[in-house]
C-alpha cells in the first residue's frame, strides 16, 4: 500500500471508480444559509480549489473560508464555513465536505457548476442516502427514515422517523431473524448427517420445527399489526364529523380548527359537500372532515345536490379511523341517530351533545356534552378525540412498520413461513422445509435491504429530495 492510499486529500488527477457528487442540500430560494454537499473521493480536492480555507481541512472540523470568484480567483464571492468528514466516518461513507455559504442562489449555483467543472456529477435525488446505504452506513428501513424525517409535520412523526433512523425496525426484526437462521442451520446441518445413514426426520424432531417456525412468527405477526398504527401517524387520522342536519357539525369542525374554515347557518343542509382541513392534536396528524347533514330516505327537504352530498357523507363516515356523531342535545334522538349509531357498532366513534347552552342541564348523562357557541366543552371533546386515537394506536410504537414496501416484506416472510410450517405438518421432507424458509429469510433480508433488487431501490431514493 503507497502512501497516496492513506491521504484522505485525493489528488483531484487521479482516476476513480467512484464519481464524486454534488448539489445543493438546502431548499431553493434565498436564505441566510445555503449548503452544497459534496461526497466522493474529489470533494476535499475540490473545496480546496473553490475556496481560500483559512486551514486545511480536517476530518469533524469547521474551517472558515472564501469563496473565490471562479472568472477570478483574486476576487471572493462570498464567505462560507466549510465542514469536513473523512470517509467512512461520514453520512455517505466517502469524502464529505459540506460548504454553507450565505444563501444566494447565484453564489451556491456557482460554487455547484464550479465542482461540476473540477470533475464533480451532479447528484440525483436521494443520492446522497443512497450512497450511505450501500456503503452499509444505513440499512433500508433507516434510509426511509431519512426521507420520512424530512416530510415529518408534526413532531411525534419526526420522533417515529428518528427511531427508525436509529434502527429501531431493524433491532425488532433481529430476534426472528436470529431464530430463522439457526433453524435453517439446524436443518441444513441434519440433511448433511442424514445423508449418512439417519432418517432426516429422526435428526431434528417435527415439533422442534414447528415451534422454532412459531417462535418466529410471533414478533414479525406483531410487526406486521404495527402496520395500521404507523399508518395512522404517518398519514394522519381521517376523524369524520356526522350527524343531522343542523345539528352543528360545521360549528365543531371550525372550533377544533379555530377558524372560521366551514359555513355556518340557522338553515338545516348548510353543509352540502364534504370540507377537510389538517390539524395537529397532541403531536397527531388528523384530517378532519365536516359532512353534510344526514337526512333520512324519502325527506322531502333533500334536494338533488344534498342527495349527492349525504352519500359522500357516508363514504367519509365509511373510510373513518374515527366518527364523531353530533347531536343537537335540544331535540330527542331521531331515527337518523339510531341509524348511524348502527352503522358506527364496533368502530372507533364519539358520541357528542352539541348545544348545550341550549339544553339547559339535560346534558349530565351525555359522555361529551359541548357547545360550540360558547366553547364550553371542546377541550374535552380534543383530549377525548386524543385518547381514542391514541388507543388505535396512533402513536406508533418504536419500530413500527411505516410504508406498504415493509409491510409486504414482513407479509412475505410470514407467508413463506406459513407455507414451512403446513410443511412441516405434513411431514415433507427438509429439503422442501428448507425451501420455504430461505423464501422466508430472503423476504425478511428484502426489508432492511440486504438482498433488494436495484429496481426497487431506484423507486425508494428517486423519491427523496435532490442534496438528501
Ligand atoms: N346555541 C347554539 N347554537 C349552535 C351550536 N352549535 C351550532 N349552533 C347553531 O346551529 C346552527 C347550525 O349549525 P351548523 O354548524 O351549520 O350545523 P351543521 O350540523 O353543520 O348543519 P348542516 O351543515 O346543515 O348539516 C347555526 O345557526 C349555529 O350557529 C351550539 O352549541 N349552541
Ligand atoms: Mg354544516
Amino acid at each position: 500500500m503507497d502512501d497516496d492510499e492513506l491521504n484522505p486529500l485525493h489528488d483531484i488527477n487521479t482516476i476513480d471508480t467512484i464519481d464524486t457528487i454534488v448539489a445543493i442540500s438546502t431548499p431553493p430560494g434565498r436564505g441566510g444559509i445555503g449548503i452544497v454537499r459534496l461526497a466522493g473521493p474529489l470533494s476535499f480536492a475540490i473545496a480546496a480549489q473553490l475556496l481560500r480555507l483559512s486551514a486545511p481541512l480536517e476530518h469533524g472540523r469547521a474551517r472558515f473560508a472564501r469563496v473565490l470568484d471562479p472568472s477570478d480567483a483574486t476576487t471572493t464571492i462570498d464567505d462560507a464555513v466549510v465542514t469536513a468528514f473523512v470517509g467512512p466516518q461520514s453520512y455517505t461513507g466517502d469524502d464529505l465536505v459540506e460548504i454553507a455559504a450565505h444563501g444566494s442562489p447565484v453564489v451556491l449555483e456557482a460554487i455547484v457548476l464550479e465542482s461540476l467543472a473540477l470533475g464533480a456529477k451532479p447528484a440525483g435525488p436521494g443520492e446522497f442516502t443512497r450512497r450511505a446505504f450501500l456503503s452499509g452506513r444505513l440499512d433500508l428501513t433507516q434510509a426511509e427514515a431519512v426521507h420520512d424525517l424530512i416530510a415529518a409535520q408534526t413532531l411525534d412523526q419526526a420522533r417515529v422517523a428518528a427511531q427508525q433512523l436509529g434502527g429501531a425496525i431493524s433491532r425488532r426484526v433481529a430476534p426472528a431473524k436470529g431464530s430463522l437462521l439457526h433453524l435453517i442451520a439446524l436443518l441444513e446441518a441434519g440433511m448433511d448427517f442424514a445423508s449418512g445413514e439417519l432418517d432426516d426426520v429422526d435428526v431434528v424432531a417435527p415439533v422442534q420445527i414447528d415451534t422454532e417456525i412459531e417462535e418466529t412468527q410471533a414478533p414479525l405477526e406483531e410487526l406486521a399489526a404495527s402496520f395500521r398504527r404507523g399508518q395512522l401517524m404517518r398519514s394522519g387520522a381521517a376523524l369524520a364529523l356526522v350527524g343531522r342536519p343542523n345539528a352543528g357539525k360545521s360549528s365543531i369542525f371550525n372550533r377544533l380548527l379555530d377558524r372560521e374554515r366551514a359555513i355556518v347557518t340557522p338553515v338545516p343542509g348548510t353543509t352540502r359537500d364534504t370540507v377537510e382541513e389538517s390539524l395537529a392534536l397532541g403531536g397527531i396528524p388528523v384530517r378532519l372532515i365536516d359532512t353534510a347533514g344526514l337526512r333520512m330516505e324519502g325527506d322531502a327537504a333533500a334536494d338533488e345536490a344534498e342527495r349527492q352530498g349525504i352519500a359522500r357523507s357516508l363514504e367519509a363516515l365509511a373510510d373513518a379511523d374515527l366518527v364523531l356523531l353530533i347531536h343537537d342535545a335540544t331535540v330527542p334522538w331521531g331515527e337518523e341517530e339510531r341509524a348511524l349509531a348502527a352503522r358506527l357498532e364496533g368502530r372507533p366513534h364519539l358520541l357528542v351533545e352539541n348545544k348545550v347552552d341550549l339544553a339547559g342541564g339535560d346534558s349530565s348523562n351525555a359522555l361529551l356534552a359541548t357547545s360550540a357557541l360558547t366553547g364550553e366543552g371542546i377541550n374535552a371533546l380534543r383530549s377525548a378525540i386524543l385518547r381514542e386515537l391514541k388507543a388505535e394506536g396512533a402513536l406508533a410504537d418504536a419500530g413500527a412498520l411505516n410504508n406498504l414496501r415493509q409491510q409486504e416484506a414482513v407479509n412475505d416472510t410470514l407467508t413463506a413461513l406459513a407455507a414451512a410450517r403446513e410443511a412441516n405438518r405434513v411431514k415433507l421432507p427438509h429439503e422442501l422445509i428448507l425451501l420455504d424458509l430461505h423464501t422466508a429469510l430472503r423476504a425478511l433480508d428484502s426489508l432492511t435491504g440486504a438482498t433488494t433488487p436495484d429496481d426497487i431501490l431506484g423507486m425508494i431514493f428517486s423519491t427523496f429530495c435532490i442534496g438528501k
